[in-house]
């Protein structure tokens, strides 16, 4: 297991490489090229810069996130064949450079969805919520909340040019249902993975966040069900999954701890989103709102010693992240990817990691 750190680049964050570097036990940087709109090519050039500037502060690029899918795949128009072939180029010029797993999503139009990202918890500090009530029936009207709530930065899915057009956007997804987007998931998956195979690049789809249908969108990257779809629909170890702890565990019913499990044994989990949530009224039936809690367990309504124990005990080998982080000690940036707090989330998760590794070795004396 290597942890690592989401970072967006010199020109997006006001958190430097070499602040990163001071985090005990964090090895790498999970980097993108936040400029490039999705369906063209990455440059090798632009990676190579990138990559220098990580390893000379000490760090690797082993993890991307996110290439991200453009509409006209995930809708399926006559112009997915060269936004395809644009991604096998990215895919080719990123091996190139040493990246071995990219991160991306299949979810129509919006990423994720949150109602509140300045939500105040009782000991000050700020975090992601989302409380239905607060989610209005407009979508513009949310596009506005991330737009006003984002201080400035631009927010990974939340690109404002793309949006701009979001009515046209949501017409054109109209004849996309479940199954259209699940034909068009494959359609780019057996396309790619091939090229994949060749370089040694291992794709890790990000579930959808949160895992159940918004605004009438077909979402597929839910449950269980859907995870041994995808593997199966394309069945190839550079095919795997982003697991997402948080997001998977958005949907109560959701057996997050089996999924670790039954994921990693087929080697299938190339990269994980370490995350605790707190539901915040479970006593009301089919009530899913929720913020996101500082990592350790007490802190949330994960066991994050029984997600982490799922990983390890079945031979976890991949890159890690701590999900998002609460805005604390003052910090201001783009929500939920603060220093301070994410900061913390690794030295849990290391924590809790060397003690599993310990036991292991004691159990195994
Ligand atoms: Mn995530």
């Amino acid at each position: 297991m290597e942890l690592t750190f989401r970072w967006y680049g010199p020109n997006e964050e006001k958190i430097t490489l070499q602040q990163i570097r001071q985090i005990p036990g964090c090895c790498g940087i999970v980097g993108t090229l936040f400029d490039i709109p999705a369906g063209e090519v990455w440059p090798r050039g632009r990676i190579h810069q990138l990559r220098q500037m990580v390893e000379d502060a000490g760090l690797t690029l082993k993890v991307i996130e996110s290439v991200n899918v453009s509409d006209d795949i995930k809708i399926g128009t006559p112009l997915r064949d060269r936004h395809i072939e644009a991604y096998k180029e990215t895919i080719r010029n990123l091996a190139a450079e040493g990246v071995e797993v990219i991160c991306y999503n299949f979810m129509p139009v919006f990423d994720w969805v949150k109602s509140d990202l300045d939500y105040k918890l009782p000991d000050g500090s700020s975090t992601l919520a989302f409380v239905r009530k607060n989610i209005p029936d407009d979508p513009q009207q949310i596009i506005d909340t991330v737009a006003d709530g984002s201080a400035g930065f631009t927010l990974p899915g939340w690109e404002p040019e793309r949006l701009s057009q979001v009515r046209a956007l949501l017409d054109a997804y109209k004849d996309v249902d479940e199954d259209r987007l699940r034909e068009n998931l494959v359609y780019f998956l057996k396309a790619i993975i091939p090229t994949c195979e060749e370089c040694g690049v291992k794709m890790a789809i990000h579930p959808d966040d949160p895992p159940y249908s918004m605004f009438g969108l077909p979402r597929i990257i839910k449950n269980r069900e859907d995870l041994d779809w995808l593997c199966n629909a394309v069945d190839s170890p550079c095919n795997g999954i982003t697991l997402c702890c948080g997001s998977i565990a958005e949907e109560p019913g959701n057996d997050i701890y089996s999924i670790l499990a039954e994921f990693t044994r087929r080697g299938r989990i190339h990269f994980v989103h370490m995350r605790n949530i707190k539901y915040i009224s479970p006593e009301e039936p089919g009530n899913k709102d929720f913020y996101e809690a500082p990592h350790p367990s007490e802190c949330g309504s994960l066991d994050m010693v029984e997600m982490m124990r799922a990983l390890h005990d079945n031979g976890f080998t991949g890159y890690m992240r701590p999900d998002h982080g609460r805005m604390i000690w003052g910090e201001t940036g783009r929500p939920g990817y603060g220093l301070y707090d994410r900061a913390l989330g690794i030295a849990y998760i290391n924590g809790v990691w060397e003690a599993l590794e310990k036991a292991g070795c004691k159990a195994g004396e």
